[in-house]
């Protein structure tokens, strides 16, 4: 509920900025007192897809270049292992924690430790639902819920004049901030066009295997399939190979849309076999390094940093594709 608070303020949040956190501005673990070099612990969700790469590589990279000391764990998409990731940031006294919350809920306990240990915390590409705002700096990441309508506004003109669309979703990490809220900025869209009916929707855990998986048994299960909602690329190429061992031809016979717009996707957008897809920006490093170093020095962080983003149809994927970054 908080976070769609923030995101409701998020233009005037400047004005808030550390006050609203409570702390002590200069709130800092302290573990390099003696020399300059401010070390970030960061806690990444997995390995899981294409964009996890891109944005691993991109923290990595940057705090490199910001010549910062990077801590990196990867908890493998389990919550726990991001808890004791976070622990042991605490125990070792880093400078500010970052971590990306595989699922939005869960996270009072640790944060508030850290907290208590004075140790600021930056909160990169998802979102935690916790009434507290205290407990966290500021959130860098992108706005999944208007990811999910730019998706469904592409649907609804897509279908105009169509007696019946049947959409099957492939949802990503069950809890986590960019499946609840791509499935929410799409429905709430799609409502607007009653021939668009949602059929089935199920997890594919972010994966490409767990995209097939689930594909494989939608098409068991549902005779006339229109189109796939994949909330990632990965989801999305995995229901590709599914719906091709179907005998059925992807992005013709059955529509898809993905988000997030990485190497793999973009190339399948550019062949025919993705219709659409929604972007969503993985180089988050430099902004992170930089608002790790503004909130170690106690300056103002806004409370909300908004990643800024685009679409594409198959015709601007050839032409993109050459220069993507991720
Ligand atoms: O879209 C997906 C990844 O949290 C925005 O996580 C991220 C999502 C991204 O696994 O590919």
């Amino acid at each position: 509920m908080s976070k769609k608070f923030l995101t409701a303020v998020a233009g005037m949040v400047l004005a808030v900025g550390l006050t609203a956190c409570g702390g002590n501005s200069s709130a800092s673990g302290g573990g390099n007192s003696g020399s300059d070099k401010i070390t970030v612990g960061f806690a990444q969700v997995g390995a899981e897809s294409g964009w996890r790469t891109a944005n691993t590589k991109s923290v990595q990279e940057s705090a490199k270049e910001a010549g910062i000391d990077l801590k990196f764990s990867d908890a493998q998409q389990k919550q726990e292992n991001q808890i004791k990731a976070i622990r042991s940031y605490i125990q070792q006294k880093v400078d500010v924690i970052a971590f990306s919350p595989v699922v939005e809920t869960g996270w009072d306990a640790v944060l508030l430790e850290a907290k208590r240990a004075n140790i600021p915390v930056i909160l990169t590409d998802r979102a935690v639902d916790s009434q507290d705002t205290s407990l966290y700096k500021t959130f860098l990441g992108s706005d999944f819920i208007e990811e999910g309508k730019k998706a469904g506004e592409w649907l609804v003109k897509d279908s105009e004049g169509k007696s019946q669309v049947n959409v099957v979703e492939l949802q990503g990490t069950t809890g986590a901030a960019p499946a609840i809220d791509r499935q929410k900025g799409f429905a709430d869209v799609i409502k607007s066009a009653p021939q668009i009916k949602v059929i089935a929707s199920q997890t594919g855990d972010f994966t490409r295997s767990g995209g097939k998986q689930v594909m494989e048994a939608f098409l068991k299960s549902n005779p006339k399939i229109d189109v796939v909602y994949a909330h990632n690329d990965d989801m999305g190429l995995g229901a590709i190979e599914a719906i091709e061992a179907a005998g059925k031809k992807p992005g013709v016979d059955i529509k898809i849309i993905t988000v997030d717009a990485v190497h793999d996707g973009m190339q399948a957008l550019a062949d025919g076999k993705i219709n659409y897809i929604v972007e969503c920006n993985p180089l988050l490093g430099p902004q992170l390094m930089d608002l790790a170093k503004k909130v170690v020095k106690g300056e103002q962080v806004p409370q909300r940093v908004v990643t800024e983003e685009t679409t594409f149809t198959q015709e601007q994927a050839k032409t993109e594709l050459p220069n993507r970054k991720y």
